[in-house]
């Protein structure tokens, strides 16, 4: 049915890129990466990709003819369409519209923790903390048994959330954020999409270690804190 050449232009810290790469991975997709370096865009890349913005994901048809697809929503939910496997968009549309606020939702947090990252000062790291504290509590009171954010079945806002826990297991080896303390529910989604095996494959194995490059490249307060 399905017989498009798949490419993944990618960035290696990126959390909207990994809901992609999670996305093929639970379909058993067969895909390839190419990275781009953000700080030095390349012109091939600024001529494809509107926003200047990873992911892309590159469909090559059979016929040679190839489109560019940009938006992390835009490429899982034509993934969802167009690829069999397992299933992560619920059928019924009140609750697939649910769904697709909570992605909206997550990337609003990633908003935050972007400030949170990269604050060179305890007022706007504080501040930042704050908000991040507000917006998980919003989720834990959306959570029930898990154990992921539907119940019993993986779906795409368990591959939003999962690149956005992983920042804090990072952090949480340079220095505790205490921002899931009182969130329970939180917590255990964040071990059990922590240990999905699409979800670890989601990043090469030196992402510790270049989020602790990126953090100190930005001066981040939450380096000095530790210190
Ligand atoms: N709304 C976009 C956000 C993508 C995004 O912000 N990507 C970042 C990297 S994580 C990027 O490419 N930034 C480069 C830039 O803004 O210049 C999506 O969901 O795909």
């Amino acid at each position: 049915m399905f017989d498009a050449k798949l490419t993944l232009v990618s960035h290696y810290l990126c959390p909207y890129v990994q809901r992609a790469v999670i996305v093929l991975t639970e379909k058993a997709v067969a895909f390839e990466l190419r990275y781009v370096d953000l700080s030095a865009k390349p012109d091939w890349f600024l001529t494809i990709s509107p926003l200047g913005k990873v992911p892309l994901l590159i469909v090559r048809q059979g016929d040679g003819a190839e489109t560019v697809l940009f938006e992390s929503a835009a490429i899982c939910e034509y993934l969802e369409e167009t690829q069999s496997g397992a299933r992560l968009h619920p059928a019924d549309p009140l609750t697939r519209a649910r769904h697709r606020g909570w992605i909206e939702f997550g990337s609003s947090i990633l908003s935050d923790l972007w400030g949170f990252e990269t604050a060179t000062d305890e007022g706007t790291y504080e501040a930042k903390r704050k908000a991040l504290i507000d917006k998980f509590g919003r989720v834990e009171t959306e959570l029930n048994d898990g154990p992921f954010f539907a119940g019993g079945v993986f779906s795409l806002v368990d591959a939003v959330f999962a690149p956005i826990f992983r920042y804090f297991d990072v952090f949480d080896t340079i220095t505790p954020t205490g921002i899931f303390d009182a969130l329970p529910r939180v917590r255990a989604w964040r071990a059990e999409l922590a240990s999905r095996q699409s979800v670890r494959d989601a990043v090469t194995h030196d992402y510790p270690h270049r989020l602790k490059v990126f953090l100190m490249d930005r001066d981040a307060w939450l380096l000095k804190r530790a210190a």
